[in-house]
């Protein structure tokens, strides 16, 4: 064995829900969002990933959900795991390479913000292994470089990330307010399953290359992200719920705009909002918001879940649906992957070593 073969570490991380959508980068820099996004992150749903070091490999590895991933995704498994290495200023030599073994216990690239949760974990993980004890902001900005909404899933609960300023290398998101500063419940209707058409970044491009509106877009997004900013450290629902919902659908308006256009929904996502439309008409406090996906999430409070989610199950083509509620950081954790024999359900925070 040689010296790096066999170190190990493993990590899980949440996806976060932009109640201020991200939607579109900068021309130039790494991966820089053209505007301010605010998330929450969420308990409820988590990616769990090993990265095993192993100096025999010819190259890096990924398995994903039990399925052996090779073109794209391997390439970003890959592009985090080398600013993870360089990004500590300390390491010389090649990087050794690594075996990334990743599962989810949600739809995977379903826009449930499956790479978010999975690049902040990748970024934990690889750091434990490689040993190179970056701080938690640190992480963020590497993960925010490969996939900008991972930047968030760093930290838990309420969490912003900044627009980008052209030709700046770092820039991580931050925690507005932690999970426990507002009980706020987060349900997923499932309204489809397997992958998108289009992904997140293909979408973003051809938004950037093709909408009439994204100038428009870029230009009114800080307020809005202000006015949702305001509202969650108020715990204002009734404030924040039309501001969220105005986000997402100004998003998708300028994604549709493009040419040919961007449609995530299908018809049960436009159904779902009618249905959540009428329990607003019913006095229920509860709102949509829409990612890169069909599926909906609805934002609402503890005591309204049960009959939130029994309307939303009776819309036709809603397969089922989730409930998640604010969670915590990326963290490493120790668990039965361990070869060692050391233990279940360990958990440390993020920096420490597991
Ligand atoms: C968000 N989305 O703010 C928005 C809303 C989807 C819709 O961030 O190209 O996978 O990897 O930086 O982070 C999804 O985009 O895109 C996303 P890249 P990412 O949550």
């Amino acid at each position: 064995m040689t010296e790096w073969s066999g170190k190990h570490a493993v990590a899980v991380a949440h996806p976060n829900i932009a109640l201020a959508k991200y939607w579109g980068k900068l021309a130039q820099g790494t991966n820089l969002p053209a505007v301010p996004s605010l998330s929450l992150t969420l308990a409820g749903m988590s990616t769990r990933t090993e990265v095993r070091l192993d100096d025999a490999l010819e190259g890096d590895r990924l398995t994903l959900d039990g399925h052996a991933v090779e073109g794209r995704p391997l390439a970003r498994v890959s592009q985090l795991l080398d600013l993870v290495w360089a990004g500590a200023g300390t390491q010389s030599g090649r990087r050794p390479p690594a075996m990334v073994v990743s599962t989810n216990d949600f739809p995977t690239a379903g826009g449930l913000a499956s790479s978010a949760s999975a690049f902040a974990a990748l970024a934990v993980a690889a750091d434990g292994a490689l040993g190179t004890e970056h701080s938690v902001n640190e992480l963020s900005s590497l993960a925010r470089a490969v996939s900008a909404s991972a930047g968030r899933s760093l930290f838990g609960g309420f969490v912003e990330l900044p627009a980008g300023v052209a030709g700046e290398v770092r820039l991580s998101a931050r925690a507005l307010a932690p999970a426990d500063h507002w009980p706020l419940r987060l349900l997923v209707a499932v309204t489809a399953e397997g992958p998108k058409a289009v992904g997140s970044t293909e979408g973003m491009i051809h938004t950037v290359a093709t909408s009439p509106y994204f100038d428009a877009w870029v230009a009114w997004a800080p307020q809005a992200f202000e006015r949702i900013r305001q509202a969650v450290l108020a715990r204002d629902l009734d404030a924040l719920g039309p501001a969220v919902e105005q986000s997402a659908l100004a998003m998708h308006a300028t994604a549709m705009a493009s040419d040919p256009g961007l449609l995530y929904w299908n018809g049960a996502t436009l159904d779902v909002i009618h249905a959540i439309r009428r329990l607003q008409g019913r006095g229920l406090a509860a709102y949509f918001t829409i990612d890169a996906g069909p599926h909906v999430k609805v934002i609402t409070m503890a005591d309204q879940v049960d009959v939130i989610t029994a309307a939303l199950t009776r819309v036709p083509g809603v397969r089922r649906v989730i409930a998640t509620r604010p969670g915590g950081p990326a963290r490493l954790v120790t668990d039965g992957l361990m070869p060692d024999g050391l233990m279940p359900d360990g958990l440390t925070p993020a920096g420490e070593r597991g």
